[in-house]
């Protein structure tokens, strides 16, 4: 008795915690990007330029991909261009810094990375500030895809004020939500930056850490199955993994429709917008009511099963 007593606590306490999160959803739409916090543990880590995370920057060693660039070539010295792939937030040599004299070249400032497993759609990417110096950060600056090194395509284009609101911030942007879902996949993905604060004087731009992420498959936001269809069996995916949380690479084929980490009921109301553009029979989507109390019923099951175990 004592049992049910306390669902029924909860089921209230759950329908409150959901309007709270329902009304979140409109603030975050027009996010650009989305932080995740400050330091090397805010990293998502296991990008494609190292999957395993065991690089050695000193040594170029353990990397899954050949990097370039225009402005300081290696890792290390004096604050490389490299560093932007050697997993780590921080001052010094974790970082990329300060751009050639005279301030961005026409072509901007560039780093790239060539992934060994060959082309990928890239689903998300993260970009960390460095350390100190704000107005170093880039202000126009773009993600690029090429798969012959010469021709390069835009993934990703950002003009305005810097976006980072603290040092050593990681800012995550995902295909779907921040940028458009890349029609092609690419072997090489470039950063490339036009514009500072400080440009041209001096030491005028420098950036903590680039990831990549991706998949060799082409990437449809809200098919969690991959048979290329957006549909009921993907919400019995969602479903199956409500209030669950994932790393990263696993997060989407689990009905992570937003790429957060957690599948909740931002992910009900992603995957709704997204099975409805997908052009779904109209009696085959539930009406919007019945999405929330499906989550709703499932958010008080998976606490109350929580509370039985404990
Ligand atoms: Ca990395
Ligand atoms: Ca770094
Ligand atoms: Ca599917
Ligand atoms: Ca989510």
């Amino acid at each position: 008795m004592s049992v049910v007593f306390q669902c029924t606590k909860i089921q209230i306490l759950a329908r409150m915690v959901a309007v709270v999160a329902l009304c979140g959803l409109a603030s975050q739409a027009h996010a650009q990007g989305t932080i995740l916090g400050t330091g090397t543990d805010s990293l998502i880590g296991g990008d494609l330029t190292d999957p395993e995370n065991d690089g050695l920057p000193d040594e170029d060693t353990n990397y899954n991909a050949i990097f370039s660039g225009n402005d300081e070539p290696a890792f290390g010295g004096g604050e490389s261009a490299f560093n932007v792939f050697d997993n780590l937030l921080g001052g010094g040599n974790d970082k990329w810094c300060c751009g050639v004299s005279g301030g961005f070249p026409e072509e901007g400032l560039w780093v790239q990375a060539e992934i060994n497993a060959g082309p990928h759609y890239l689903t998300a990417f993260t970009v960390s500030s460095a350390n100190d110096v704000p107005n170093r950060d880039p202000t126009e600056w773009k993600i690029q895809g090429s798969n012959d090194g010469t021709t390069f395509t835009d993934i990703f284009s950002y003009t305005g004020d810097a976006l980072w609101t603290e040092r050593l911030q990681t800012i995550l942007f995902r295909a779907g939500i921040d940028y458009e879902v890349p029609a092609e996949a690419y072997s090489t993905f470039r950063f490339v930056a036009f514009d500072s604060v400080n440009n041209p004087d001096g030491a005028y731009h420098q950036i903590g850490e680039i990831e990549f992420l991706g998949q060799t498959d082409p990437f449809l936001p809200g098919d969690f199955n991959s048979d290329g269809a957006i549909d009921l069996a993907d919400f019995e995916i969602l479903k199956s993994s409500f209030n669950e949380s994932f790393s990263f690479s696993e997060g989407h084929s689990n009905g992570d429709a937003t790429l957060d980490g957690i599948v909740n009921l931002q992910d009900f109301v992603r995957f709704r917008e997204l099975f409805g553009a997908a052009g779904a029979p109209a009696a085959a989507v539930p009406e919007p009511s019945t999405w929330i109390l499906a989550a709703l019923g499932l958010l008080a099951l998976t606490v109350c099963r929580k509370r039985e175990v404990n």
